[in-house]
């Protein structure tokens, strides 16, 4: 199948530099969102979020012609949908003593609904979005079949999820295996001709239910991983053992590779998508279940390491470096670090946070500071939340000039203590054995 024109609804995080990408490799684009500001900052050859590369990727994608944004789909040979499935602020199920979050698809079925005044025979509809397992089949296909077409027969329909890493976004998206799951072969077949234009890794075709699954499997394992490392470090500081060092040396065996204890997990992936499969199916998922409630609690678990370092929380000054939801990103959004910070105001800290990449967030009940010195200055302790590569370099001799504080909780194993050591700074690193109960 050949495409002149595509329709990407939805230009956040995925659908801009998917369009963008299309848009330079010679494919005519239409972006299209609900968000007016959107718009109106894209026509202008500006952006609204922070990726590497993607501002130059878009403007360039804006002067050969290929790329437009607009409020409204057009006709075209392609549509794409990558708009979010965020959960329902304040409904959850319940299932036998278990309260789980619920996807919210609105988003999805007005994408889905706005391509219907434009859906032709022979187009190709592509949903790019996180769903839960049977979306493409049982929420999308009948919203579709309102127009007359019969996905499948009339027209093609294809589910194919985006799995690229947020700060690698325009090379992953190229470079990464991408999985074309169709509600026929020949839908996947289409898939398989539109993501050829630019995708350099393998495409694998499937159908549109084992794709959504594999979406979800993915970003569910890696969660379960991280929860069994966020407890590892609990268990460690119960035995009085560092865990960083227990889980070197296990990772030294050819079939382990333990993952990162840290603050929590974060960002609107990973924390967000294994629900999806708790909501699907609550009598089958206790451990995705768990692991989730894990990993939600870790920022308690940092918060007790704080505690026990300094004694008590009660008018204790500290910096929060990084709130982030990871490593050199500009993403604040549910991020562990933030619930950090509310839970040691809660317990009666002062708390001064800094972000580098969003040195002004406008976050509630969040005090920034506008300088990493100012944050710091007056602090009786300093508590690292994000592995930004720039606070890794942090050194530890300009620090000491910089501050009255000699106490630092590490939470993502950012520093050589001994280093730190050297300069009057005792370091605590959540599951190091030090705060043994
Ligand atoms: N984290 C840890 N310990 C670790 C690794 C990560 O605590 O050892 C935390 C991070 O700090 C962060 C969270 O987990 O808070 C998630 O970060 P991440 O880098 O693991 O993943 P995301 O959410 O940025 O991107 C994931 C990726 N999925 C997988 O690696 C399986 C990406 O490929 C997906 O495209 C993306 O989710 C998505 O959009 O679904």
């Amino acid at each position: 199948m050949k495409f002149q024109k595509i329709c990407v609804i939805g230009l956040g995080y995925i659908g801009l530099p998917t369009a963008s990408t299309f848009a330079s490799h010679g494919v005519n684009v239409l972006g299209v969102d609900i968000n007016q500001h959107i718009i109106s900052t894209l026509n202008k050859g500006e952006i609204h979020i922070h990726e590497p590369g993607l501002r130059d990727a878009v403007t360039s994608a804006i002067s050969t012609g290929n790329f437009k944004a607009a409020t409204q789909p057009e006709e075209a040979d392609a549509f794409i949908i990558a708009v979010p499935t965020p959960f329902q602020d304040g409904k959850f199920g319940e299932y036998k003593g278990i309260t789980y979050k619920l996807a919210d698809m609105r988003a999805v079925v007005s994408a889905a609904e706005s391509i219907l005044p434009f859906l032709k025979k022979g187009n190709l509809v592509v949903l790019e979005s996180t769903s839960p397992p049977r979306t493409t089949v049982d929420l999308i296909t009948p919203i579709l079949a309102r127009s007359g077409l019969v996905a499948g027969r009339d027209f093609h329909l294809a589910y194919s999820p985006e799995r690229v890493l947020p700060g690698q976004i325009l090379r992953e998206l190229i470079e990464n295996a991408r999985v074309i799951g169709g509600v026929t072969p020949a839908s996947a077949e289409a898939g398989k001709d539109l993501y050829s234009i630019f995708v350099k890794g393998q495409i694998i075709k499937t159908d549109a239910t084992t794709a959504e699954m594999v979406k979800l499997m993915e970003n569910t394992y890696r969660d379960v991983n991280i929860a069994i490392a966020n407890e590892f470090s609990r268990l460690a500081d119960k035995f009085g053992v560092d865990v960083w060092e227990a889980i070197s040396i296990a990772n030294l065996h050819p079939r382990v590779k333990i993952l990162s204890p840290g603050p929590g997990v974060g960002g609107h992936c990973i924390s967000v998508d294994p629900w999806f499969f708790v909501e699907a199916a609550p009598e089958l998922t206790p451990l995705i279940y768990h692991s989730r409630l894990v990993n939600d609690a870790q920022p308690h678990f940092v918060v007790e390491t704080v505690k026990h370092a300094l004694g008590s929380l009660s008018g204790k000054r500290i910096a929060a470096l990084g709130l982030a939801y990871k490593p050199d990103v500009d993403d604040l959004r549910e991020s562990p670090a933030n619930e950090v910070v509310h839970i040691l105001q809660k317990e009666g800290a002062e708390v001064l946070a800094w972000e580098p990449f969003k040195p002004d967030a406008n976050l509630e009940g969040i005090t920034m500071s506008l300088a990493l010195e100012n944050a710091i200055k007056d602090a009786d302790a300093i508590v690292v939340l994000v592995k930004h590569t720039e606070f890794t370099k942090l050194d530890p001799s300009v620090i000491a000039q910089q501050t009255k504080a000699r106490t630092l909780i590490d939470t993502v194993n950012c520093w050589e203590s001994e280093a730190w050591k050297a300069h009057g700074f005792t370091v605590y690193r959540i599951g190091d054995g030090k705060t043994k109960s």
